[in-house]
């Protein structure tokens, strides 16, 4: 086992990984920028370490500075969080040619993953049910109208480069498709520097749900159910829960063992989340994070594991600590993300905290890197604190939400609090009949006259 980890990143992901190292008896080392002196991950890792200046691409986000630290502190692993380095291919490789671990899949699996192309290509081999669309790319608009009339309109064109809803252009009609494939190939040479796009059926009223896997590297590999995370705003989770409000038990097993199943057969190593549209009773496939999510922690709660931990014992070529046999879930969990941000624009609000009360009791926990007198700096995302509640069932869950967001306060800068009372009150939150546009509609009808 390590004695020392390495944390690339910041704010409360990285407090949640120096709650697992402690836990296992691993020193930690935090790393920051200089707008981060003073923030709670510095405080509470053992030892820490100055990589640059504010902007995340000068630190968070530079690798030569993060393998110094290493280096300087003889931290034998490093985990990534979310976001920042996580996915990058090129990281893992350069930490492995310095023999640090990358606490994480191979630098193999991100690659494939991170291509959406390949990934889908692969999932599919893999006998994982994907959305009807191309073979690969599409690389003229003669191709893109073959396909389209084949699977029929409206059609979705996306960036292999893309993801997490970059670079996507929907088509209703043949008159349409022209323009969409053109745009969207221009729009994904000048993001992502890659032309390449594919198609896909367009779906009009799915659910997003992803299935937490989780593998040991050697070809065994588990799931750990789904995450119903359809509550979006343009792309940002808002609120996600477990297990998904409208899933079986016969649906979960179903989907869970193809997803354990292909993940097995790769050898994939660690945390892993396969995304799917859901639409009528079917699962359609669309993207792979191959890393830690933020929505983690509803998981940990209905199955009493500790994620991190699991990571962490895997890097180190240990076993997990669980088979399928042993994963049970047990009640219902609901995470909230409370970002400094002000409605209705949920434009970024960072300032002092002035005065910060977090909630407690039976079912609630609470990861934030937030204290009294803090200042959140204006450089990062805007998350500054998850709720997460953890009931019986649903019901129990919500009530238990709405109770725990009573007690937060947060003092001096605007925050997403009050938004998840009012969502509370809704039928259709209450009921769990959401899907993806469900939240867009309800911002647009609520703050129609507003901001
Ligand atoms: C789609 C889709 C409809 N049909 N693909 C957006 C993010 C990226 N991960 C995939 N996305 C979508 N892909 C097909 N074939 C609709 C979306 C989509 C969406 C997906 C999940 C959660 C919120 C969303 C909001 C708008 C569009």
């Amino acid at each position: 086992m390590f004695d020392k980890i390495l944390i690339a990143n910041r704010g409360e992901i990285a407090l949640r990984v120096i709650r697992a190292c402690r836990e296992m008896g691993i020193a930690s080392v935090a790393v920051h920028s200089t707008a981060d002196a003073d923030a709670m991950h510095v405080l509470m890792a053992d030892e820490s370490v100055c990589i640059g200046p504010p902007p995340s691409g000068q630190s968070y986000l530079s690798m030569p500075a993060i393998i110094s630290a290493c280096e300087i502190t003889g931290a034998q692993a490093v985990h990534p969080g979310y976001g920042f380095l996580s996915e990058n291919a090129g990281f893992v490789q350069m930490l492995e040619d310095h023999d640090i671990t990358f606490i994480g899949p191979r630098a193999e699996h991100i690659r494939i993953m991170g291509d959406k192309i390949t990934a889908k290509d692969t999932m599919k081999a893999l006998g994982v049910p994907c959305v009807p669309g191309s073979e690969g790319g599409v690389n003229d608009v003669d191709e893109a109208v073959k396909v389209a009339a084949e699977i029929g309109y409206p059609v979705i064109i996306k960036a292999t480069a893309g993801g997490g809803g970059r670079g996507m252009k929907v088509a209703q009609d043949e008159k349409g498709l022209e323009v969409a494939f053109r745009t969207a190939r221009a729009e994904a040479k000048a993001a992502f520097g890659n032309p390449d796009v594919y198609i896909e059926k367009y779906l009009q009223k799915p659910r997003h749900i992803e299935v937490q896997v989780f593998g040991d590297g050697k070809g065994r590999a588990v799931h750990l159910g789904e995450r119903d995370c359809s509550l979006q705003r343009r792309h940002q989770k808002v609120l996600e829960e477990a297990p998904g409000p409208i899933i079986t038990p016969e649906e979960r097993a179903r989907i869970g063992k193809v997803c354990s199943d292909a993940v097995a057969k790769i050898g994939y190593a660690g945390a892993g989340t396969i995304e799917f549209l859901y639409e009528d009773g079917e699962f359609y496939f669309i993207e792979m994070n191959t890393r830690l999510q933020v929505e983690h922690p509803v998981t940990e709660a209905i199955f009493g594991v500790d994620l991190v931990r699991q990571q962490i014992l895997v890097a180190a070529g240990q076993e997990m600590e669980f088979s399928q046999d042993d994963l049970t879930i047990r009640g219902h969990a609901i995470e909230v993300r409370i970002n400094a941000e002000k409605l209705p624009n949920f434009a970024p609000s960072p300032g002092k905290i002035t005065q910060y009360h977090s909630p407690g009791g039976l079912g609630v926990r609470v990861d934030s890197a937030l204290y009294d007198g803090y200042s959140i700096p204006p450089y990062y995302d805007s998350l500054i604190g998850k709720l997460i509640v953890h009931g019986r069932d649903r019901p129990e869950a919500l009530a238990r939400l709405d109770r725990a967001l009573g007690e937060l306060i947060v003092d001096g800068v605007e925050t997403t609090t009050q938004l998840f009372r009012d969502l509370l009150q809704e039928p259709d939150i209450q009921s769990g009949n959401y899907s993806i546009h469900w939240l867009e509609r309800w911002l647009e009808q609520r703050y129609a006259n507003a901001g």
